[in-house]
């Protein structure tokens, strides 16, 4: 096989009260797409995601894995931070298997630490930044043939004892985005299982299927690519508009047609998901509604009954919010985000802006059209004080008294890597835990965090981190019906019994048939034994990397690594230019 892709998800979650679980089940949108490219221009390709595999087997099987398909490069995605750590420990298991395939390495997070990622881990050969379509083809000839990789765009490796970066010159325009396939599922491994089981937040892999939806109450949902790039700052975010010029060197938005969009939802429909996610609207509000009417028609003519859940980025007109009602199968909604109740504390990070009062009255208009709605709400932001809080969790208690088609969903804020809070921490009066590769990587080793609760700053004059957890626990959690000093007392006994295992046993008398994994068994095996290369165990760093204070090595980026000399031969990525290429 020319290039084999796997996904790993983050494996070991605790999210009390349901201890263990696995996260990042939805592979990046793209990678479908990067899998469809190489097989449209005659290269042999699967997607296989490890928690799948894990369901399906009860083990993963590298070894096996690796010998059946035997692949010249072996992708795997790294665009959430979450990965970090589980996607470096499968790296490390391929390279002391099999030595002489290319690990490649992709995705947001994967392009923000390409330099310190090379430098540290041996067990990573390539990193190709941003946009990869064109690159990933490029690499793969090059690698089977003269290895001259200075001429791959977007690339980085190592190079005579140096790390080279060769510039981010590719990305992908409208017409590749409209050629490619987003949603031919036949590419990834056994993905009647991924629908089934994989297509929502989490997974408990000890527990039956049949149970973890009792629990979960999901339908089986996929999010459809409509395009890359956002106009937006929101601060906090590694994927706004100053990210994408960094990350990707996006600095225009590239979108797909209408007609393409809807011949995803057929697929998605027909390889059985029953519930679409659109989280994506970057548009003027009058362009994107002229985009999503039209793409309304569409669903009505082909006759789709895939629920929709859009998320918008601008309050909705009522005309919108009609069609939505008119057009779109039983059970779609809108989602909104408001982040927090203070219009100051949204200002000053950057966030969507539209007043208290806006927001009021388009949820009036849902109610009245009825309409169902989903509003987010995010806690821990710079500049959030203890005020701001309580007001917060008093305005959620007013909108959810007034508003009966409205639900309300609260997430703590965290830090993401790419970010203006990220890069900036000092704008926003912030301290970072973590900031470098090796910070993700630890962070995400200890199985016991509970990241949804776990902001990774510190702010000047606002609640501490442990304050913000407490806050959430007590007002803002979407699971406890109740709020006060109950809400954690609830939940304290939720966690108890399902640390006694009652629910594990209940689930093993009524579905005795179902595959799942025994608790505490680890995803991945014990490294075999006796490889023949070096392969670091830890986060093992360049001498010079090591920090100041002497508290645990750090990385810091090395200007002296040689940049290539030549400019890149990508420079432009139309469908075109690809099939010149090839
Ligand atoms: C739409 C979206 C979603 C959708 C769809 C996600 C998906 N499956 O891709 C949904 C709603 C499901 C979602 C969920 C989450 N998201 Co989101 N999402 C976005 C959003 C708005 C756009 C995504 C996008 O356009 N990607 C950009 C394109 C470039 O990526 P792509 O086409 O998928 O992949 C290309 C490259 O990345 C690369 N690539 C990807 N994989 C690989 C693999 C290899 C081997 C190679 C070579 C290349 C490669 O090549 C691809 C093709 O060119 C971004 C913000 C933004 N505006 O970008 C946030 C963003 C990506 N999400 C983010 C987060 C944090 C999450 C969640 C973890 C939130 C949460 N706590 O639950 C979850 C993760 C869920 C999961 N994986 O199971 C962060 C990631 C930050 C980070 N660096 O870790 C972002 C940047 C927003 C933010 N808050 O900062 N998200
Ligand atoms: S959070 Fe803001 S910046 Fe990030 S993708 Fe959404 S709109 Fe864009």
């Amino acid at each position: 096989m020319d290039v084999l892709f796997l996904h790993v998800p983050k494996f070991n979650n605790h999210y009390k009260p349901i201890g263990e679980y696995s996260f990042i089940l939805f592979p990046p949108m793209g990678l479908l797409g990067l899998a469809d490219c190489l097989r449209q221009n005659g290269r042999s390709t699967e997607i296989i995601h490890l928690g799948v595999e894990r369901q399906k087997q009860g083990e993963i099987d590298l070894e096996r894995i690796l010998s059946e398909r035997n692949p010249d490069i072996v992708g795997l995605d790294l665009h959430w931070h979450f990965q970090a750590y589980d996607v470096i420990e499968v790296a490390k298991r391929i390279k002391r298997i099999r030595p002489d395939i290319a690990v490649l390495l992709g995705g947001f997070t994967a392009t923000v630490f390409a330099e310190e990622i090379l430098k540290s881990y041996e067990c990573v050969d390539f990193v190709i930044r941003g946009e990869s379509e064109v690159p990933i083809l490029d690499l793969h000839r090059q690698y089977c043939s003269e290895r001259a990789y200075d001429c791959v765009a977007n690339l980085a490796y190592r190079s005579g004892g140096t790390v080279r970066l060769n510039p981010i010159s590719y990305l992908a325009d409208e017409r590749m985005l409209n050629s490619l396939s987003f949603t031919d599922f036949t590419l990834l491994k056994d993905y009647p299982l991924f629908v089934e089981s994989f297509s929502r937040y989490m997974n408990i892999p000890s527990l039956s299927e049949a149970m973890q939806r009792r629990i979960f109450r999901n339908r089986k949902g996929y999010p459809v690519f409509l395009g890359r790039g956002c106009p937006h700052a929101c601060d906090y975010c590694g994927g706004g508009r100053e990210s994408h010029i960094h990350i990707n060197s996006r600095t225009r938005l590239s979108l797909r047609s209408v007609e393409a969009v809807a011949a995803s939802l057929e697929d998605i429909q027909r390889f059985g998901f029953d519930f679409v996610f659109l989280s994506y609207d970057p548009l003027p509000c009058t362009r994107a509604e002229q985009f999503y009417l039209a793409l309304f028609e569409q669903v009505k003519k082909r006759g789709l009954s895939l629920a929709f859940e859009i998320e918008r980025w601008q309050l909705p007109t009522r005309k919108f919010i009609q069609a939505v009602r008119d057009t779109l199968p039983k059970g779609s909604m809108i989602s909104l985000t408001l982040n927090s109740s203070s219009e100051r504390v949204r200002k000053k990070n950057g966030l969507f802006f539209f007043s208290n009062q806006s927001v009021e009255e388009c949820l009036a208009m849902m109610d009245e059209e009825g309409v169902d709605c989903l509003l987010f709400f995010a806690i821990g932001l710079p500049f959030e004080t203890a005020e701001d809080l309580e007001e917060t969790a008093r305005y959620q208690k007013y909108l959810r008294s007034r508003f009966k088609r409205v639900k309300l969903m609260t997430f703590v804020i965290e830090i993401e890597p790419g970010s203006r809070l990220n890069d900036h921490p000092d704008s926003f009066e912030a301290k970072l835990h973590r900031s470098t590769f090796a910070d993700y990587y630890h962070y995400h080793s200890l199985p016991s965090q509970n990241h949804f609760l776990e902001s990774g700053y510190d702010r000047k004059d606002c609640p501490k981190p442990g304050e913000v957890a407490e806050a959430f626990c007590t007002q803002f959690c979407p699971r406890a019906k109740v709020r006060g000093v109950l809400a954690p007392l609830m939940c304290n006994m939720m966690s108890l019994i399902w640390r006694s295992g009652i629910i594990h046993l209940a689930d093993r008398i009524l579905q005795p048939q179902s595959s799942r994994t025994p608790h505490g068994v680890p995803a991945l095996a014990p490294l075999p034994r006796g490889s023949r290369i070096p392969i670091p165990d830890g986060d093992v760093l360049a001498p010079e990397a090591a920090s100041p204070s002497g508290a645990g090595a750090r990385f810091r980026h090395s200007d002296s690594a040689p940049q290539p000399v030549e400019p890149p031969l990508v420079k432009i990525s139309t469908k075109e230019d690809l099939m010149n290429r090839t």
